[in-house]
């Protein structure tokens, strides 16, 4: 099979020869037309294209240049594999001409996290002073590479990376996404899924909110009611009788998320929040009078507005509240904490903080005071809401704690830095990746009370340093993008809210200080167009903005039938129409076919298919062309 693709967008006027080659891989890579700068998310601090490009062949190798690279190069032959369907060997020792070559060392002043990339015909090169350079140089590999990388089943390729020079650090050492499983439970394999799709940006830390007042999703030892109780219940709107079954994970898959998070370079925070969003402790320990670690009279727990506590499962917040001056709380707080902390790999831990109404400014500092020194004394910095941590009258973070500013405008990031803080910017008119999308979306997920119908310009058009005045980088350690889940009772309605607008945040996160609105914009969201297929082929749900320049892409996929795949984001078939030029003066209609888009999932990516009898037998050049009704084209040429 040979194939040669070319795309071309007639709304942008732009042309691209994207690719010659022979099918099974070959190494005759053919010279580039003047190339552009490629597509890739967060935007590099410097990238200059070259000449020609590097293909993946049978004898490719990825050379680690010392032991501590291994790991890295085993991550990138693992991502390679699905779709190349090769086993690409690691070698140690000298590189030869068409080898990717891993290299921990510092080729100019580098800050750890930062890499250099080299990709000329010959090579590829790639050298950081750190594995997590290393593993950030090889996302920005795998972008280079044809969007069909991410697909999960062999395609024939061409697997072809542009020449270029890449040099690249992050802004912010905090790159962060949240994702909240005490509203709905999420299994361990819906958040390594997040864990892969979040890595790929560069996201590098899982802050996991594991309790709110519907649920406690993570089984504590010697308190088992927080989850044979605790976690049984889910978020429901007002006047929803029937809540999701909730869930919890053992220790053990706890600490399997976490193993699965080091392996991409992330860390895990935990969040138990306290004093309040914490009906789901409350209701597990208030009759758990025969528990031995508590003293017989665990109602003491308990300043909520209701006593005896009951159930809510709405999404209303500030009810409840955790009492500072009971024995009890603080037992089942350090037990928490302890064995939370020590199944973490993030220096953080996080003790919330946030939105508490049914207890006194003093009772809430004495509380979250007094959990601070139990979050240190388990060898963690304490980290919480600004809005309440930082904020309250009489709380004193230790100097150095973290503070997560939500506040729209800063006034809470502010209060964080005036106490001596560090700050996470997670303001949620820009990050809360839980609000809802503007029309035509009709999926009823998310809130709206931050921003409300607020697409990816609006995630992407604002700068952490200057939300406020007072709070610069120097006070500032990163960015979070906040995914709470009230609305969303499975991953793939979160997947829908997440993409593309964690790319917003991680790009914020990531890249240098710069304008994010006008051009700027339009060069981003003309990068994110170019992960559609990548989403597509990696099976992620996403919202397939307006905004979004989505771009038809097409690769050959012989089968019986089928000639290729299109990746169409947002596009119906009924928009697309496709011709197959058999090559033997035939030219016919193909079909078009694949699963459609619901109100609350994209489309799949498309098989191109057609039937045709030759007379004579041999080898035949086919062009496949797929056009859409607002005049964009997509062609592949094969031999069959
Ligand atoms: C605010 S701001 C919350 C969460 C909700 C979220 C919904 C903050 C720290 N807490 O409890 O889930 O809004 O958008």
């Amino acid at each position: 099979v040979k194939n040669h693709s070319r795309r071309t967008r007639a709304a942008l006027g732009a042309v691209c020869l994207a690719a010659a080659l022979t099918v099974p891989l070959s190494s005759q890579a053919q010279a580039a037309p003047a190339a552009a700068v490629p597509s890739i998310v967060p935007k590099p601090v410097s990238a200059t294209a070259g000449h020609g490009r590097f293909e993946l062949t049978r004898s490719t190798r990825i050379v680690a240049g010392s032991n501590a690279a291994t790991p890295v190069a085993q991550v990138l032959a693992a991502d390679l594999a699905p779709a190349t369907g090769q086993r690409f060997g690691i070698t140690r020792g000298r590189a030869h001409d068409g080898d990717i070559r891993l290299v921990l060392g510092n080729p100019g002043a580098l800050p750890s996290e930062g890499y250099r990339l080299s990709v000329t015909s010959h090579g590829v090169t790639l050298e950081s002073p750190s594995q997590h350079g290393l593993f950030d140089g090889v996302q920005t590999i795998l972008q280079l590479l044809p969007p069909w990388i991410a697909h999960t089943t062999p395609l024939p390729g061409p697997w072809t990376i542009p020449a270029v020079t890449v040099t690249d650090y992050p802004r912010y050492q905090y790159r962060g996404v949240m994702l909240d499983i005490g509203r709905h439970f999420e299994p361990p394999a819906a958040v390594e899924k997040l864990i892969d799709i979040a890595s790929a940006y560069k996201v590098n830390t899982l802050h996991l909110h594991v309790s709110d007042d519907q649920g406690f999703r993570i089984a504590i030892k010697g308190l088992p009611n927080l989850t044979t109780i605790g976690s049984q219940g889910s978020a429901c709107a007002t006047g929803c009788t029937t809540p999701d079954p909730g869930g919890y994970w053992t220790q053990a898959q706890y600490k399997g998320v976490v193993a699965y998070a080091a392996a991409h370079f992330m860390t895990v925070v935990p969040e138990v929040d306290t004093p309040g969003h914490n009906n789901a402790i409350i209701m597990s320990e208030y009759n758990d009078t025969a528990n031995p670690l508590l003293n017989g009279h665990p109602q003491d727990i308990n300043c909520s507005n209701s006593n005896p506590p009951k159930w809510n499962y709405t999404w209303d917040v500030g009810y409840s509240a955790l009492c500072p001056a009971s024995d009890n709380t603080w037992t089942i707080i350090s037990t928490i904490v302890k064995q939370l902390s020590a199944m973490s790999s993030s220096p953080y831990y996080d003790l919330g903080g946030d939105e508490v109404q049914t207890i006194t400014p003093a009772q809430y500092a004495a509380l979250v005071n007094r959990e601070s020194g139990i979050v240190a004394a388990n060898g963690k910095t304490p980290m919480g809401w600004a809005d309440g941590y930082a904020t309250v009258a009489g709380t004193t973070p230790p100097a150095g704690s973290i503070g997560e500013a939500w506040e729209p405008g800063g006034t809470d990031a502010v209060q964080a830095v005036q106490k001596g803080m560090k700050v996470v910017m997670a303001p949620a008119d820009h990050t809360y990746l839980d609000q809802s999308y503007p029309a035509p979306d009709k999926s009823g997920l998310g809130l709206g009370w931050a921003c409300g119908g607020c697409d990816l310009a609006v995630n992407y058009g604002w700068d952490p340093a200057t939300v406020t005045a007072g709070v610069t980088d120097k006070n500032i350690i990163g960015v979070e993008g906040a995914l709470w889940s009230e609305t969303l009772p499975n991953f793939t309605d979160a997947e829908y809210l997440l993409l593309p607008r964690l790319l917003a945040v991680a790009e914020i996160a990531w890249s240098p200080a710069g304008a994010r609105t006008g051009p700027a914009f339009q060069d981003f969201a003309s990068r994110v167009a170019a992960q559609g297929a990548r989403f597509q082929s990696a099976g992620y749900n996403f919202f397939t903005t307006s905004q979004v320049p989505w771009r038809l892409d097409l690769t050959a996929d012989v089968g019986h039938g089928t000639l290729a795949l299109l990746g169409a984001p947002g596009v119906p078939t009924s928009a697309l129409t496709a011709k197959i030029n058999w090559g033997d003066g035939t030219t016919t209609a193909g079909t078009i076919t694949g699963t459609a888009a619901t109100t609350k999932t994209v489309n799949g990516l498309y098989s191109v298919g057609g039937h045709h009898t030759y007379a004579h037998g041999g080898a035949h050049h086919v062009t496949v062309t797929v056009t859409e009704t607002n005049g964009a084209t997509a062609t592949v040429h094969l031999t069959i």
